[in-house]
């Protein structure tokens, strides 16, 4: 078959503000496997300009692809921009089949599927083994209904299949690095870069968080393999900075600290970045070198509320990282609906005792599928265009702030934290010349965005008599992600396809048939 990927022009800041552009990770693992499989397949990304909409279509057209493909890791903001593109395709070659995959979709099947009826099917969960299945039945006409981990059309009534079963060997598919010009994806100020995974999921269960729901439990790639494919990355392609797709690599301290020896042992200079737990910073203090010789410059640490770690485990990861010359992102999330004056002051002071290199001021941004969404679901929304839930706008009302006094201790929090002397001196004057040169790339990005976040705030509308957040985006699917993982001893569910207005219970998205603990953690 002719497959197009398409990767759309996002509209959030971390796709408009940096001249740089990452290598659309999901994309690139999907075409891998299809590739092997023997089909003919192409990535077009609408990133660079950004493409306008006619252009793509335009450039789809040239190609008559069988089917075109969707996804983006800005998911839930990304959809509607995907929503007019895959429209427009589809008006062009109604016969071409439209698929679609990622984060959003996976929870969001049934209104996809009743509101876009261009939509074909929808790939629930990890894409790798389900979209060869997949593209198998299109091309050999057979039944969708026996391929796992889909959502499709049934008598015209959305229905999904049975889960896919999670995928055990992660070096088994390979990421498709020839669809892309590496010369032109780069990162950390204009370095060649990639987009990797080590890991899937996360074995935590912190209740805003789907990771754990939509990976369904922690795997990880062969540390040895896996360094070699990175070294083999800057060897052949030139890349020079590897930004860590997991959320916790760092899960096994034996796999990690295997894959740092392996990296080590490759001798390639690269720059590492990702996140990871400030619990396992402090649990990993007798081998942070190994971390800083395998090339680790930064990782992003969500403070206290937001990775379950409390404040002194905080504040010591930061000051360990610190000696061992790896720089530290704290996020910091508000817009919690008892929120005041003072906890705001509270959090910057407490910022201020943390130290971190860095900071990232995110809005809390309820998901449908994640437990803290029915905690939120009374709550007001006050932004309702789609494109904005990305973390970076506020987009529900809090109880005794109004938006633009959140929006002043946001922006007062950031610029207080960027312009003490103690930051400045490290933009300035670092002596590590790689650090300096990271905390210089972050600052002049944080000097365009913030004009483009007043602006937006000032352009957007913000309502004064929004939906709650259940009217706005339905029912909670909480009990779908944690009924993911089948307890040791349960065998596979038979395979069954359902229509979604018959099950009360949900399906789970992915089951995992081996009964072995996750990973070889700890
Ligand atoms: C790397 C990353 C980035 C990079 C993106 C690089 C790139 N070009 O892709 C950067 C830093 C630029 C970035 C920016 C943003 N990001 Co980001 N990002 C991530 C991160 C850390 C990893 C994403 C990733 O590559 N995962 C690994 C790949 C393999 O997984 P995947 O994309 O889900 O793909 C798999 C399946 O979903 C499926 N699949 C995916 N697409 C498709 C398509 C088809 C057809 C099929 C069949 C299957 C399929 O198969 C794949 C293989 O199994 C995640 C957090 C996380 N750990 O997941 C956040 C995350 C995806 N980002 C998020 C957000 C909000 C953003 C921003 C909107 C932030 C902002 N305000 O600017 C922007 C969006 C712009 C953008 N370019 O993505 C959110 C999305 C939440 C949501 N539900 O919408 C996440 C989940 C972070 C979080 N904790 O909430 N991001
Ligand atoms: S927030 Fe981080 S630690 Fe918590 S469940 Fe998600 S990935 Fe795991």
């Amino acid at each position: 078959m002719r497959i197009l990927l398409i990767n759309v022009p996002h509209p959030s800041i971390g796709s408009r503000i940096p001249d740089d552009h990452l290598p659309p990770l999901g994309l690139l693992a999907i075409g891998g496997p299809l590739i092997d499989d023997g089909h003919e397949v192409r990535l077009l990304d609408g990133e660079f300009g950004p493409m306008p909409t006619a252009d793509i279509v335009a450039q789809t057209v040239a190609f008559r692809p069988d089917a075109v493909l969707f996804g983006h890791s800005g998911s839930t903001s990304g959809h509607p921009v995907i929503a007019e593109i895959s429209r427009a395709i589809a008006r062009a070659l109604p016969n071409t089949r439209i698929i679609y995959g990622g984060v959003f979709p996976t929870y969001h099947w049934r209104e996809i599927l009743r509101e876009e009826p261009h939509v074909d099917a929808i790939v629930r969960g990890e894409g790798e083994e389900t979209i060869r299945q997949l593209i198998a039945a299109l091309e050999t006409q057979s039944v969708l209904g026996t391929v796992r981990g889909i959502a499709y059309r049934e008598n015209g009534q959305p229905c999904a299949t049975a889960p896919a079963i999670v995928i055990r060997d992660l070096d088994a598919y390979r990421i498709g690095w020839e669809l892309i010009d590496h010369r032109r994806y780069t990162y950390w100020g204009g370095l060649r870069a990639v987009v990797v995974q080590f890991s899937r999921g996360c074995p935590h269960l912190c209740n805003y968080c789907g990771q754990r729901g939509f990976w369904t439990r922690w795997r990880h790639r062969d540390p040895v393999k896996f360094a070699a494919e990175l070294a083999r990355l800057h060897r052949e392609h030139g890349v020079r900075v590897v930004n860590f797709a997991d959320e916790n690599p760092t899960v096994s301290k034996k796999a990690w600290q295997a894959f740092l020896e392996a990296l080590i042992a490759e001798d390639v200079p690269l720059i590492l970045v990702g996140s990871t737990r400030a619990g396992d910073i402090v649990r990993d203090a007798d081998i942070l070198h190994l971390y800083k010789r395998a090339g680790w410059d930064r990782f992003l640490l969500g403070l206290e509320n937001t990775k379950g770690a409390d404040v002194s485990t905080d504040r010591q990861a930061i000051r360990l990282m610190r000696q061992h010359g790896i720089l530290s992102m704290a996020t910091w999330v508000v817009g919690f609906e008892e929120e005041t004056d003072r906890d705001y002051w509270r959090g910057l002071r407490q910022l201020l005792a943390h130290d971190p290199d860095q900071i990232q001021m995110l809005y809390v941004t309820p998901h449908r599928w994640t437990p803290y969404y029915r905690l939120a679901a009374h709550r007001q929304v006050i932004q309702t265009d789609r494109r904005r839930w990305d973390y970076k706008h506020q987009v529900l009302a809090t109880r005794h702030m109004r938006p633009w006094r959140v929006l002043l201790w946001f922006k007062f929090i950031e610029m207080v934290m960027q312009s003490r002397p103690r930051a400045l001196y490290r933009v300035l004057l670092h002596p590590d010349r790689r650090l300096r040169h990271a905390m210089r790339w972050y600052t002049q990005m944080g000097r365009r965005v913030w004009p483009y976040e007043i602006f937006g705030f000032l352009r957007d509308p913000l309502r004064k008599d929004g939906p709650t957040v259940a009217e706005f985006w339905g029912a909670a699917q909480d009990a779908e992600e944690t009924s993911m993982t089948v307890q040791p001893g349960r065998t596979e569910p038979p395979l069954q396809v359902g229509h979604d207005r018959q099950r009360k219970v949900q399906q789970p998205l992915a089951i995992a048939i081996d009964p072995a603990p996750a990973g070889d953690s700890q």
